[in-house]
């Protein structure tokens, strides 16, 4: 179009279209122009939160011109992508983010304090985006954050629920879920695309014809269809001017299929489809680490992975290129077995609408895709009925099949005449109904297949995918270890640490090169820089103390050690363990005489976590720990020695507070349970100590840290099975100590035993399967190590330093660059800056 303009219309828009200054002026006038117009606000009847929109807004502004900068000569250029499908982005709070990595925090701070507001109590004022459940959707989130300012050209794609993550609360000791209807107010941090719109079928039948040349030609026709709608989120990268983008889908109602209900003169069933299509993206599935197999949530992940593909092959389809060239333009990468659907959807857009051969197109999908295992439980193993795939996806089933049956021939080829193999590496479980097991699915449909830890990477080779490493060899499996953004979890989360990292570094280099923080090694013996080490601690810390008051109404001394376990509740990360622990301490401080008590190290113990609404033990968890804590802090015995408080509502937001505040945090999985674990990286790379067992990434970290800086306990995982078959097989009597723990709780010391009957019961009847009785006698002993070295608070210090100073390979930066070059094959592809918005 601009093209056929004159001249003088291309220069007028050039002139007008000129990047807005970032000087103090211009930004207030910015805000104040929102203030005004978008929120029609008079100037002086404001509130914290209309200067929170007002800032979001004005930042927003920015952030769209850098993301119209960059998508814009990524458009012209067409490089290679790649597309990170995940169920879920768990993104936190966006304004500050934005604005460090805009690098226009400062500018912007004193702005809003000219004009009468604190930046701390603006950024206070968001709510955070929830679309995600916990590690996962976290480390997406990261991702994101290290594609974007690594100059990569990379998008995310997911779903715009309209319910996040439940709000919880604490009654009556007990977790009670809210709903986290977060778009209440209008979110500035998306841009709705109504323009692109995708349908989406469900249901129907497969038409099955002979083309001209005798072809066998398959068509399916969809009974109803949805509209997938698109909201941009962008993602701006630190200390660049690129700017990634997030798309995520809304389901809305078509007009064309529900015609036929209301020609029907049936009103009310059109009326009542339409409210079902919403339903598709109405609410995030609060399940994390288990397989709950409702209609809906394949339904979530059919829509979203067909709407995203369909993105992806529109824009790929803009250049001339031949399909063969699809798998050089195109990476995806599926988080989890989640969107495993896409790889059946991209074979039959190849197969049935671009009519490509079977061989050509699966040629095409499988060097297209790769995957992330995260977990190893059983019980997390993503399965689909066949009567169910086959009512909403009739003709993806069929494909499913078809490529289970081409897969096995291949198998039995190289294997021959091995019928239990076939069974076991089968695409369909030959169960009552069949199920399609979708880890296998996303293995055969992959060219690469990583676990996120080192251990983790090892053993989902010797187990889950055993028999598929013996067929495809080593090289498809591969590892990725996990990392977390310093920019974030560092940066943002604990400014005071990171200002003295870049005094003593002598840049802010080390934002983007985080091995630099190897330096800080230097600084251990200097008894200065430790004061101010320690110092900035102790700040967090009360920090953290005042919004234990506010949340929880009890006072805690900032003196005391702070010990932090702060992540989902389920039993395999065994906060049971912890306080079960607790109260072994307690009943021990409290059969002391004065003198001995003296000799006790203070302890905050502090929780937090979501438990699923429908996982009953976990539950039980929460309501132990929220009614030790009711004891243990009226105990005039025990006054400041022990704090036991449980935070509710733990999000982004909150582990912002919490993770450079921590004294010593609690990553105490059964080993071989916990893939990796991401918050043991956040929690060390803030000067925390970490208390933690031989599983996920807490190896690596020992081996980074060295193994003085780390307290390490508890069985390897190489030794679990046999250490179960014991527990099931054998009268394993049960550690002494623990047996004390519980005959306290079923003497009652803790409300009404009855209530704890089924969670005690775990360890008996259950045969104790995370192992908590094998474990307790050495996890005592461990936190005796930890009593003794904090004791020792010089020595202590010296430790939070290296900590720190040697966490540089956790950066999600490496994660990211060694997926790129070695999964992806993706290079960088830095934004030019050309003056416009
Ligand atoms: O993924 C977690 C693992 O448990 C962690 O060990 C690991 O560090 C992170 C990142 O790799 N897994 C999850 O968080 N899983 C889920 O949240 C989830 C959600 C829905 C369905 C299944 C799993």
């Amino acid at each position: 179009e601009k093209a056929k303009w004159p001249k003088s219309t291309v220069q007028l828009w050039e002139k007008l279209s000129k990047k807005e200054a970032n000087d103090i002026e211009t930004i207030q006038k910015s805000i104040v122009h929102h203030v005004t117009t978008t929120l029609a606000r008079a100037a002086y009847n404001m509130d914290n939160f209309t200067a929170y929109q007002a800032v979001a807004l004005s930042t927003r502004d920015r952030l769209i011109s850098r993301w119209n900068e960059t998508q814009g000569q990524l458009s012209k250029a067409d490089p290679k992508r790649v597309y990170y499908l995940s169920l879920e982005f768990l993104l936190g709070r966006s304004m500050d983010n934005a604005l460090l990595n805009m690098g226009l925090k400062d500018t912007y701070g004193k702005s809003i304090e000219q004009l009468g507001f604190r930046m701390e109590d603006v950024i206070e004022s968001e709510v955070d985006a929830a679309l995600g459940n916990g590690g996962l959707g976290r480390l997406a989130a990261c991702y994101m954050d290290s594609l974007a300012t690594l100059d990569y050209p990379a998008w995310g794609y997911g779903l715009r629920y309209t319910y996040g993550i439940f709000q919880q609360r604490i009654v009556d000791g007990y977790q009670t879920e809210y709903p986290d209807y977060w778009l209440n107010f209008d979110n500035p941090w998306e841009l709705p695309r109504l323009d692109i719109s995708i349908q989406i079928g469900f249901g129907g039948h497969v038409q099955t014809t002979q083309d001209e040349y005798g072809v066998t030609r398959h068509n399916w026709i969809p009974a109803s269809s949805v509209q997938a709608i698109a909201y941009d989120v962008p993602i701006p990268g630190y200390d660049t001017g690129n700017c990634n983008n997030i798309r995520l889908w809304r389901s809305k109602p078509t007009r064309v299929f529900d015609l036929t209900s209301f020609n029907e003169g049936n009103y009310e069933k059109s009326v009542e489809d339409a409210t079902n299509a919403e339903k598709i993206t109405s609410v995030l599935y609060p399940n994390d680490n288990t397989m709950a197999g409702k209609e809906l949530r394949l339904k979530q992940q059919y829509f979203w992975t067909a709407a995203s593909l369909h993105d992806i092959v529109r824009r790929f389809k803009k250049s001339a290129r031949e399909w063969t060239d699809f798998p050089d333009q195109v990476a995806i990468q599926l988080n989890d077995t989640h969107p495993t659907m896409a790889i059946v959807e991209l074979q039959r857009l190849l197969v049935d609408e671009e009519m490509l051969s079977w061989d050509d197109a699966w040629d095409i999908v499988t060097k297209t895709f790769a995957f992330t295992n995260h977990t190893v439980l059983p019980e997390a193993m993503e399965k689909w009925s066949v009567p169910m795939m086959e009512y909403l996806l009739p003709r993806h089933l069929q494909i499913i099949f078809d490529i289970n049956l081409f897969f096995l021939q291949k198998v039995e080829m190289k294997f021959p005449n091995d019928r239990g193999l076939l069974n076991r590496m089968s695409i369909i479980e030959e169960a009552q109904p069949q199920q399609i097991r979708m880890a296998h699915l996303a293995v055969v449909g992959s060219h690469k297949v990583n676990g996120v830890a080192a251990l983790h990477s090892n053993l989902i080779k010797t187990t889950i995918f055993k028999d598929f490493v013996a067929y495809y060899g080593e090289e498809k499996f591969v590892n990725r270890t996990n990392g977390i953004t310093p920019r974030r979890w560092l940066h943002q989360a604990n400014p005071q640490l990171s200002a003295l990292i870049t005094e003593t570094l002598g840049s802010q280099k080390w934002l983007k090169e985080l091995t630099l923080l190897k330096g800080l090694n230097n600084k251990v013996d200097d008894p200065e820089f430790r004061k101010k080490w320690v110092a900035i601690k102790r700040a967090n810390k009360v920090r953290l103390a005042e919004l234990i008051k506010t949340r929880c109404n009890v006072t805690v001394s900032p003196d005391a050690l702070f010990d932090v376990q702060v992540k989902r509740i389920h039993e395999y990360k065994r906060q049971f363990m912890n306080i079960l622990y607790v109260i072994y301490r307690y009943r021990f401080i409290k059969s002391m005489t004065p003198s001995q008590k003296a000799g006790v190290q203070p302890r905050v113990v502090i929780f937090g976590g979501k438990a699923a609404p429908g996982y009953y033990i976990a539950k039980l968890v929460i309501k132990l720990i929220n009614g030790v804590a009711k004891v243990v802090n009226q105990d005039p015995a025990v006054g400041d020695l022990l704090k036991v408080v449980f935070i509710p509502d733990y999000n982004v937001s909150v582990a912002e507070v919490i993770v450079p505040a921590s004294d010593i945090s609690q990553h105490i999985s059964t080993a071989g349970t916990e893939a990796s674990g991401t918050s043991n990286m956040k929690f060390v790379l803030n000067g925390g100590l970490i208390i933690g067992t031989l599983d996920g990434a807490n190896i690596e970290i020992l081996e980074e840290i060295g193994e003085d800086n780390i307290f390490i306990f508890g069985c390897l995982a190489h030794d679990v099975e046999d250490l179960r078959h014991a527990q099931r097989y054998r009268n394993v009597p049960m550690n002494p100590a623990l047996q004390g723990v519980i005959s306290a709780i079923e003497k009652g010391t803790f409300e009404d035993p009855k209530v704890f009957q089924p969670l005690i019961s775990t360890l008996t009847v259950g045969k104790d399967f995370y192992l908590i009785s094998y474990d307790f006698a050495s996890y005592i002993a461990a936190n005796q190590q930890v009593d003794a070295a904090y004791k020792n608070q010089e020595e202590w210090i010296k430790k939070s330093i290296r900590c720190t100073a040697n966490m540089g390979k956790f950066s999600s930066d490496r994660s990211v660059k060694e997926y790129a070059d070695e999964i992806w094959d993706i290079k960088p592809h830095p934004v030019v800056d050309e003056g416009y918005m």
